[in-house]
C-alpha cells in the first residue's frame, strides 16, 4: 500500500489518494449504470460506490479527439482478474459490463496516462 501512495501524489483525484478509504463525494451507482467521460486527459469521475452483487454497465465517453483512451478495472474476483476496453481514439463511446460479486476496492486506470485513475468501492 505504501508504494501506491507514492504514485498517488501525482493525482488530483481524491479517490486514488488513499488506498482504502472511500471519499465522501464518491458517486453511488444506481440502476447498474455508470458513465465516465475522458476529456483533456482526465476522467470526470474518480470514485464509484456499488452494492455487492451488482452488474454495472459502464459507458465510457472518449472526447479527446485523436488521443487514445480506455478503461481498465483490476483486481476482480472469480478469476475475472481485469476487465478493460480497447485503446481507442475519440470521439467514441465504449461500454464495459462488469459484475461486482465481492466487496472490496477495485482500482480503475487508463493504461497510458497515469493521472487517469480512480477506484470502485463495492460494499
Ligand atoms: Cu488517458
Amino acid at each position: 500500500m505504501a508504494a501506491v501512495a507514492g504514485v498517488a501524489v501525482l493525482a488530483s483525484a481524491a479517490c486514488g489518494d488513499d488506498a482504502a478509504a472511500k471519499p465522501a463525494d464518491c458517486t453511488s451507482v444506481t440502476g447498474g449504470r455508470a458513465t465516465l467521460v475522458a476529456r483533456n486527459l482526465a476522467f470526470d469521475e474518480d470514485c464509484f460506490s456499488v452494492d455487492a452483487g451488482t452488474t454495472v454497465r459502464f459507458r465510457i465517453e472518449l472526447r479527446d479527439g485523436p488521443v487514445k483512451h480506455n478503461l481498465a478495472i483490476s483486481g476482480l474476483p472469480d478469476g475475472a482478474g481485469k476487465a478493460e476496453t480497447p485503446l481507442e481514439a475519440g470521439p467514441k463511446t465504449q461500454t464495459l459490463q462488469v459484475r461486482f460479486s465481492e466487496r472490496g476496492r477495485y482500482p480503475f486506470v487508463f493504461d497510458l496516462h497515469a493521472n487517469m485513475k480512480g477506484a470502485i468501492h463495492v460494499e
